[in-house]
């Protein structure tokens, strides 16, 4: 296979460590990036769109590292001002990250989309990999406690994640168009990588549109998640939480039972070698590697030999079809 086209789906900040190895090896010159965005929110009248931000201030390397989002060497002057007026003010919006949701509320307002502007601060950024939502309508993931639905950003930053949960609904997914770029790379990609993100807010989000899942599932590209599970628990965020709060286990097997019908390949843990038997009983090939992403040797050594193992499955099986032919 020469020059394979890769997609990365993407969420925050497990997302966005996929994304940098992706950036540093190889295979970037043919690589584009699905971001989440059922995670996107209004704050002071603004589009705020987190996972999609951490992506390009990670890929710039202007992220603040230490939290692993918004951009490094920020003050909070306009969030100060704000709250004096009365604002609610716990989402932590930095005087340099105002200017990208300012730049992105007032060129949707003129009519551009959601892709177009994503593309301008990805651009301004100095990005060459791609970064693109899924559609161009809005998706918003809302979770369900204390008796009500919640946007994801009330769960996640203002109750840190602490409330128990019982439901995750993507609105306006069902009925989401996705845009043709999205649809165009999907169908082109030789492979497609589910990055080790949260399975159920952030690689959830974008399956939720039926058109993205349809094109996945319908696309020749071999399909492989790196499991953001080591040792039955997440390296960062909520997901082992979320999803034993819905009833599943929070380990490699819950999770390829959850991507089963749409990934061939699950990338595990070296910890974890002993799931293998049983994922494998489900049809899904395994490679079991170090997966803790810390540097960025680590992002690209994951990527780089999550995406040699498939390209080595995916021309064992066009042989072996073609044998069988
Ligand atoms: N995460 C937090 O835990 N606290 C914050 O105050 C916060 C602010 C914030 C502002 C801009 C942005 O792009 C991301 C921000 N995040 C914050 C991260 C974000 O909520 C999450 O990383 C994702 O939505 C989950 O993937």
């Amino acid at each position: 296979m020469t020059a394979p086209v890769v997609t990365l789906l993407a969420g925050g900040v497990g997302g966005a460590k996929a994304a940098e190895g992706l950036q540093a090896s190889r295979y970037a010159d043919h690589a584009a990036v699905i971001g989440n965005i059922g995670d996107d929110d209004i704050f002071h009248g603004l589009t705020v769109c987190p996972d999609i931000d951490t992506l390009i201030y990670s890929l710039s390397g202007q992220i603040d590292r230490e939290k692993g989002w918004g951009l490094r060497d920020e003050s909070y002057q306009a969030l100060e001002g704000l709250k004096a007026f009365g604002h609610e003010t716990w989402m932590t919006l930095g005087d340099k990250d105002f200017a990208t949701h300012i730049y992105r509320t007032c060129a949707l307002n003129s009519g551009a989309t959601l892709t177009e502007v994503t593309l301008g601060i990805a651009q301004r950024f100095g990005l060459k990999l791609p970064i693109m939502p899924p559609t161009n309508d809005k998706v918003p993931t809302q979770i369900h406690f204390d008796g009500q639905w919640h946007s994801f950003q009330r769960y996640f930053v203002q109750h840190q994640c602490q409330p128990e949960i019982d439901g995750i609904r993507y609105q306006g997914a069902e009925q989401a168009t996705a845009t043709p770029e999205v649809l165009k790379q999907l169908s082109n990609s030789d492979i497609i990588l589910l990055a080790p993100s949260n399975p159920l807010v952030s690689i959830g989000a974008i399956l939720a549109i039926p058109q993205i899942r349809q094109t996945i599932q319908n696309s020749n590209a071999f399909v492989l998640a790196i499991s953001p599970f080591i040792g039955g628990q997440t390296v960062k965020g909520p997901a082992d939480r979320m999803m034993r709060a819905l009833g599943k286990a929070a380990n490699n097997i819950a999770l390829a039972e959850h991507y089963a019908g749409l990934i061939q390949g699950l990338v595990i843990d070296h910890q974890d070698k002993e799931d293998q038997a049983a994922i494998e009983a489900l049809g899904i090939k395994t490679y079991c590697l170090p997966t803790l992403m810390q540097c960025l040797e680590d992002k690209a050594q994951v990527v780089s030999a999550s995406l040699e193992w498939a390209i080595k499955q995916s021309t064992t099986s066009s042989a072996t079809e073609e044998a069988l032919l």
